[in-house]
């Protein structure tokens, strides 16, 4: 294809000498470059703060900056000299910011001063700190039920600004926590605890030294997670096969160069990183991961036919679980055609993996959003934890399994109460520790909370962080729902566009980011985080912050629960907020497993939360783990119809979530531009289109379920891809207008982001 259309092929590594231009770039764009290489060098040191990117955890020991180009631009886009003042809000309306795409919106800088929306002038003005803290606390009064009220948190937050957070909405009386990870990994979070009796990964980065299998499924860590490259490439050059089940060919998980690595810098050498790639259907993988079972079933019956022992662990399934020969009749019971039908795979291929399973002693399965974000997301992470069981891969050195979070606190968030279910060990913490009782009731989930403000059964909402009108599905009936509001409350970096969706009020505050310092009234503090492998550690920032009117989240958080809770339990509030450590005595009071917190985050690199899975400790009903049977093999929306292609969404190399740092997508090839779609050339010429159509993808109902009417993504460039035909790929959030909120997994109710039913038609 021409070089002008920003379409080409990408023919490097990932990673490699690219990476470390595309960081030079992300500084040069945001700050200068001395202070940019400076901030940089301090990252995801011991005593450095802790890298916004990822949730991936820090090696033990690293004194060596651990490169990374993703979490370069995240720390440049929050450390930018760019400023978004009151000034800057004068010269611009509501209205004209609305007209402006995601990245220019954000591109306006860090806030400097609290704000509210002047509906005189469509323009947000300044405003002091206890004035909005005031309004904040007259409308929450003046609600009839303390349930109209929402509280949503994007996993940025530290432990200690959440704790704060949830501890206040419980004491004004809800449970109405929506939270970015009901949007990410709630399929992992409501599916692993029936499994394993916990919704946590339980592998060390130490196992993976260990493993002599690593399945990686559904996730792209060369753009997501890049440190966990430096990871895969050592255990690819130990000889550890890796297998991929993936509809696209990532770059990264094909062949990436280690920008750690002197030699293969110097002569543009790469190492190989899947040895199996499956490029299975969108939304095949529960069909899939059931076929590898079978295999693996078929092997151990050979085995034992030969006068062998079997393949299976028969003292683990024994000893540890349930459910064993209900799973084995429903695979036995599973057609293989049907299994290939629905997987896209061919049965040899499935075979092939389940020989090298029944062969690796420890095999660890990572996987991320391909696997959540679908209808069967709950069953795709019960049928991984199936496998694992079958061989006893849990509670051994180089076993486990492995969900790759993605906010880098978003784990640690729910730990410590952002949890719209509301445990009763939680309930029971609070009440010893703060004498009050706090709400019962399941709360909203993120879709529940729209669907609630669409409905006008709640009228405020507060958000801590995030974009979440932008990041939930159907704009057109989420954007409608938040001009609804009451009163809505953004507590930001940032500007964005749920900011702009004005409610009857809205107000805008500003708070600090990680990288900065972070002074109270007993001194400079430090927070800390949860990463994906539950070590928890402290971060310190030391930056001069954006502006001196801006505050910290917990800061912030406190300011509202002293203006709303007038005094009510006595909570000390200020005091906590003085010094970061008394919060950290209130949630070593409250919840288990974080005994001695803040003498234990003082050690380099924190400690580890008990992970009973870990060690053959299964905390389920009956102390057991559960072999989960998804029963046959469920069809996905294509069945809707003809033509209809299922669609799943991406992130691009170049952003974070909402927030668009660049138009390219280097490895796949996509330059200055996001208004393309992946498809099948096939699938293409079968409607009589080639590659660089102009086309129009248009939403196709599923079992009723629709985006608000008109739900058409219209004009993009169509790119001939190595996808199964009958899949296509396009940008997060863009095509989210695609994507009926009712359409989420039934079971979490994680919106089926990654299986959304569309038509492709020439545009026009
Ligand atoms: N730089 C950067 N880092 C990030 C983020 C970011 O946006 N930018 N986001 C953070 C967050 S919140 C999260 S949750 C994580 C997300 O990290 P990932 O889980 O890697 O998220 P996605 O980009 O959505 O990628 C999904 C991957 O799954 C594949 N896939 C799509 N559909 C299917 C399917 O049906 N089956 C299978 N097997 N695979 C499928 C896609 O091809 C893609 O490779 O990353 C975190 N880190
Ligand atoms: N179609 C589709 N939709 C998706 C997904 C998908 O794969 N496909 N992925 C889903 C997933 S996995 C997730 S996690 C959600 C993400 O949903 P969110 O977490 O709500 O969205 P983000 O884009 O991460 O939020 C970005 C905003 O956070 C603010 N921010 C940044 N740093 C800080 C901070 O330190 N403190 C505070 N208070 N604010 C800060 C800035 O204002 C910035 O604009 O999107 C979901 N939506
Ligand atoms: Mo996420």
């Amino acid at each position: 294809m021409a070089n002008d259309s920003g379409i080409r092929d990408y023919a490097h590594p990932a990673g490699g000498w690219d990476a470390l231009g595309a960081v030079a770039k992300a500084i040069h764009g945001q700050m200068n470059a001395i202070s940019g290489t400076r901030i940089m060098l301090r990252n995801n040191q011991p005593h450095g703060f802790d890298c916004p990117g990822c949730a991936w955890p820090d090696p033990k020991h690293t004194s060596t900056f651990e490169f990374c180009e993703n979490g370069a631009k995240a720390v440049t886009w929050e450390a930018t000299r760019k400023r978004a003042t009151p000034e800057v809000f004068q010269r611009h309306s509501v209205t004209e910011l609305l007209g402006w795409n995601d990245h220019d919106i954000e591109d306006l800088g860090r806030l400097t001063h609290p704000m509210a929306y002047d509906a005189a002038t469509d323009r947000y003005v300044a405003i002091g700190w206890d004035d909005a803290f005031a309004r904040i606390a007259a409308v929450l009064h003046a609600l009839p039920s303390p349930d109209m009220a929402e509280f949503y948190t994007s996993g940025r937050a530290s432990n200690e600004a959440a704790f704060l957070y949830q501890l206040f909405v419980r004491a004004y009386g809800t449970n109405n926590f929506p939270d970015c990870s009901n949007m990410c990994h709630e399929a992992t979070s409501v599916g692993l605890p029936r499994s394993i009796g916990i919704g946590k990964g339980t592998v060390s980065l130490e196992d993976f030294d260990q493993a002599d299998l690593i399945l990686s499924i559904g996730h792209n860590p060369g753009t997501n997670h890049p440190r966990m490259m430096t990871t895969l490439h050592a255990a690819s050059r130990r000889g550890t096969p890796i297998v991929v089940l993936n509809p696209l060919r990532e770059r990264a998980l094909e062949r990436f160069a280690a920008p750690q690595d002197p030699l293969e810098m110097a002569t543009f050498g790469a190492t190989q990183i899947a040895s199996d790639y499956l490029q299975v259907k969108v939304g095949g993988d529960a069909a899939a991961l059931k076929g590898i079972m079978k295999g693996v079933l078929a092997l151990d019956a050979n085995d034992l036919a030969a006068g062998g022992p079997g393949v299976l662990d028969r003292d683990f399934i024994a000893t540890h679980t349930n459910g064993f020969d209900a799973l084995v009749q429903d695979l036995h019971a599973t057609a293989w055609p049907d299994i290939e039908r629905a997987s896209g795979l061919d049965r040899p291929a499935m075979e092939r993996v389940a020989a090298l399973y029944c062969h690796a002693r420890s095999t660890i399965v990572a996987f991320g959003m391909g696997i959540t974000q679908h209808r069967l997301g709950t069953d795709n992470v019960q049928q991984i934890s199936n496998l694992l069981m079958l061989r006893g891969n849990y509670g051994r050195p180089g076993a486990g399994i492995c969900p790759l979070r993605g906010h880098s606190n978003v784990q640690g968030n729910r730990t410590v109460g952002i949890d719209e279910k509301a445990p009763l060990a939680l309930r029971q913490g609070i009440e010893r520790v703060y004498g009050f009782v706090p709400p019962a009731e399941c709360g909203h989930d993120a879709g529940e909370a729209i669907e609630a403000i669409a409905a006008g059964r709640s009228r405020f909402l507060m958000c801590l962080g995030g974009n979440l009108a932008v990041a939930m599905a159907d704009p057109g009936r989420t954007f409608a729902a938040m001009r609804r509001l009451e009163l809505a409350v953004h507590i930001a970096t940032k500007p964005n566009r749920s900011h702009l969706l004005i409610g009857r009020q809205s107000l805008l505050l500003p708070c600090l980011g990680r990288t900065e310092l972070d002074l109270q009234a007993g001194g400079a503090q430090s927070i800390t985080v949860e990463d994906s492998m539950s070590m928890v550690h402290a971060s310190t920032g030391r930056l001069p912050p954006p502006s001196d009117q801006v505050r910290s989240e917990p800061a912030i958080v406190a300011g509202i629960a002293k203006a709303v809770l007038a005094g009510r339990y006595g909570i000390d509030w200020e005091g906590m907020v003085a010094d970061y450590d008394r919060i950290r005595d209130g949630i070593e009071g409250v919840l288990p497993g974080f005994e001695r917190f803040n003498q234990r985050i003082r050690q380099p690199g924190g400690f580890r939360l008990p992970i009973g899975p870990a060690e053959r400790v299964w905390p389920t009903a009956s102390g057991r783990a559960a072999f989960i049977v998804m029963p046959g093999i469920q069809e996905d929306p294509r069945t809707a119809g003809d033509q209809v292609l299922t669609l799943t969404t991406l992130r691009s190399h170049d952003q974070y979530n909402t927030t668009i740092y660049g138009f390219d997508d280097r490895y796949r090839g996509i330059v200055g531009r996001r208004d393309i779609v992946f498809v099948n050339a096939d699938d293409l010429a079968a409607q009589g289109l080639a590659a660089g159509d102009r086309v129009d993808l248009e939403a196709a109902p599923f079992e009723g379920e629709a985006p608000a009417p008109g739900a058409v993504l219209r004009n993009l460039t169509a790119v001939a891809y190595d996808i199964p035909r009958g899949c296509a790929g396009a940008y997060y959030p863009e095509a989210n207008v695609l994507v009926a909120l009712a359409h989420r997994d039934p079971q979490s109710g994680t919106p089926s982001y990654k299986s959304v039913p569309v038509r492709l038609r020439r545009a026009g």
